[in-house]
């Protein structure tokens, strides 16, 4: 692969786009006792002799959905798919014990071992994209290559961008339902006031508080409203969802400051693509570009694909057909 920067173009808009591959239900399913106190969901999908790869869902805190699944070909892929400490069907429930990026580095080792796979692709969008970097520069020796959509890094301009001010100016209707359970005199620090709620013994306001957080991302990721946001306000999702992130907020992700973008000499070698929506309002393609920079000055197997006309959701129809022409290039067939 060579320095390589692709962007949408007007026929390409117009252009016949890939799409998921069909539902498949899992071959294989299971429970992993971490040792200390969590128990992860995980799935095998596609070829049990296919090229081996694993999915790490966004939030954190937001777990793998069927759809999911369906970013591999099948046939060519042995796909793992775990929903990370805390969320979806992992016990216990929205719990933030023991919850931290590197648990969820080891979990992937654990996952990895139970497997006896050697090396596999890592595809995530989001903070599915965090912790593939984390992940992919703790161990690089077991990674083939990255897929990352929608980079995040957890810097503070990226979390205060969000949570703070920034999207706030694009969405101020949206913006009065995540400031309204927050009282006027807390709102300088947004992050700090709903952890308060979040963790705190009161039920009805942490539930209120959950929902109003994860409504404010459900409803903004994609460059048009979603068809199906509500589900972000279901009590179970957002209770997981708006307590994980949070907690991982708070704490910086338990990173340095621009460790990610720092560490990616730790990369090289490893095959890289990178999938961007230019509106994306949610992790902004500032982050992209920085991750792009730091990697093209390192080795030149990098990809940056701009996708001119969506935002942070990976079913937007440019983003999803990148991400599977991506996976289908790095199984060896043709684009
Ligand atoms: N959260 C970024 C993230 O990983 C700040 C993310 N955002 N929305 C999602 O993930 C889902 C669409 C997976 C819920």
């Amino acid at each position: 692969m060579s320095i390589f920067q692709h962007h949408t173009t007007h026929a390409d808009i117009h252009a016949p786009k890939r799409m998921l591959y069909p539902p498949i239900e899992p071959f294989r399913t299971g429970m992993l006792d971490t040792g200390d106190g969590h128990e992860i969901y995980w799935e095998l999908v596609g070829n049990p002799a296919g090229q081996p790869a694993i999915f790490l869902h966004g939030g954190p805190g937001a777990g793998c959905s069927a759809d999911h699944r369906r970013l591999f070909d099948p046939e060519r892929y042995c796909v793992l798919l775990f929903d990370q400490r805390g969320c979806g069907r992992s016990r216990p429930h929205a719990s933030l014990e023991r919850n931290t990026t590197w648990d969820l580095v080891s979990d992937i080792e654990r996952l990895r071992s139970m497997l006896g796979t050697e090396r596999w692709l890592v595809f995530g969008g989001s903070w599915g994209s965090t912790l593939a970097l984390a992940y992919a520069e703790e161990c690089p020796e077991h990674v083939s290559a990255l897929v990352l959509r929608g980079i995040f890094t957890l810097r503070q301009h990226e979390l205060d961008w969000f949570y703070q001010a920034g999207a706030s100016y694009l969405y101020p209707d949206l913006w009065e339902e995540y400031l309204a359970p927050i009282p006027e005199a807390e709102r300088d620090d947004m992050v700090a006031a709903y952890r308060r709620r979040l963790v705190g013994d009161n039920a009805a306001a942490q539930l209120e508080a959950a929902q109003a957080w994860a409504r404010w991302e459900g409803r903004t990721i994609s460059l048009l409203p979603p068809p199906d946001a509500d589900h972000y306000g279901d009590a179970h999702f957002a209770l997981a969802f708006a307590r994980i992130e949070n907690h991982y907020f708070t704490h910086h992700g338990f990173m340095e400051e621009g460790q990610l973008i720092a560490h990616v000499d730790r990369l090289r070698g490893i095959p890289t693509v990178i999938v961007q929506g230019r509106y994306d309002l949610c992790t902004p393609a500032t982050t992209a570009w920085d991750l792009y920079q730091a990697m093209v000055a390192i080795h030149p197997e990098v990809e940056l694909h701009w996708v001119g006309n969506a935002g942070h959701a990976y079913s937007e129809p440019g983003i999803l057909d990148q991400l599977v022409r991506a996976t289908d290039r790095l199984c060896g067939k043709e684009d």
